[in-house]
């Protein structure tokens, strides 16, 4: 009895060994399971449902046949794929989540989300994911010609990478702060996240006692998950 969560694998055509990594762990570790939680950023960048990327077929495919042999499959969006949509959602058999959602584990209370909106320091992100969230600004994205929307995707891959070279580790992660807010509006002492690509099991401290914050990694050389049971929460890492 088990309910895994992964994010960040940043699925993209020019790494295969990760999608290769990620068909084994939907084929082998999450047929066990008893749920599957992809807490954002499955896709390098998603700039609309109607991309016919072979590679997105494929994992649609994989995950409607773990759907099918009866594990659910749950996403929430990262600040990669904010733009994946019903459609696909509907092909891969997932559920769509709200960028927070508790769950209940085992009798447990967990919080789960991407992490991003964690990062207030960052406060050109934040500036600019209030922008990109935007529903007038997604509209009319989503309605520009496809090769035109894979430029604009890729201009702004190549300014964040860009930007995120003049930032500090420290305003890049999470505010002490706003965990402490999202733990106590949530009535939670167990809060998963990704986006920080800083994969760690963290104690909290807060008004009502001690609580964890349980990152994710980013799948890179490795995949990484987190495996809740009754009575753990474990941070695990495996070879593609
Ligand atoms: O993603 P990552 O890890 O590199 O860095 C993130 C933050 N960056 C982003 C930007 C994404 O990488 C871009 C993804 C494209 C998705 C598909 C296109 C959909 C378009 C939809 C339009 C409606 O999220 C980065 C954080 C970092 O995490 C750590 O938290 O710091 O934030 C930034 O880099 C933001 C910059 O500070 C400011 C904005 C730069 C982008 C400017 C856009 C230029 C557009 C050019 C268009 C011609
Ligand atoms: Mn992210």
């Amino acid at each position: 009895m088990a309910t895994l969560f992964i994010a960040d694998l940043h699925l993209n055509v020019h790494e295969p060994a990760i999608t290769a990594g990620f068909l084994r762990f939907l084929a082998r570790d999450a047929q066990q399971a008893d749920a599957l939680y992809i807490l954002g950023d499955l896709f390098d960048a998603w700039i609309g449902d109607d991309d016919p990327q072979p590679l997105h077929a494929n994992v649609a495919d994989a995950l409607h046949q773990l759907q099918q042999r009866g594990v659910p499959c749950y996403f929430i969006h990262g600040n990669r794929d904010f733009l994946l949509g019903k459609h696909f959602a509907t092909q891969a058999g997932m559920t769509l989540l709200p960028a927070e959602q508790v769950v209940e584990c085992y009798g447990r209370r967990i919080l789960i989300m991407h992490g991003d909106t964690l990062c207030i320091d960052d406060a050109a992100y934040q500036k600019y994911r209030r922008r990109v969230h935007n529903p007038i600004i997604q509209w009319l994205f989503l309605r520009l010609p496809l090769r035109l929307r894979l430029n604009v995707a890729a201009k702004m891959r190549a300014a964040s990478q860009q930007a995120n070279q003049h930032k500090s580790q420290q305003i890049m992660d999470v505010n002490p702060q706003a965990v402490q807010a999202c733990l106590r509006k949530c009535a939670v002492n167990t809060l998963i996240h990704g986006h920080t690509h800083r994969p760690a099991l963290h104690r909290v401290m807060t008004q009502s006692g001690e609580a964890q914050r349980a990152v994710l990694g980013a799948w890179h050389e490795q995949g990484w998950m987190i495996k809740v049971t009754a009575d753990d929460t474990a941070l695990i890492s495996f070879p593609f």
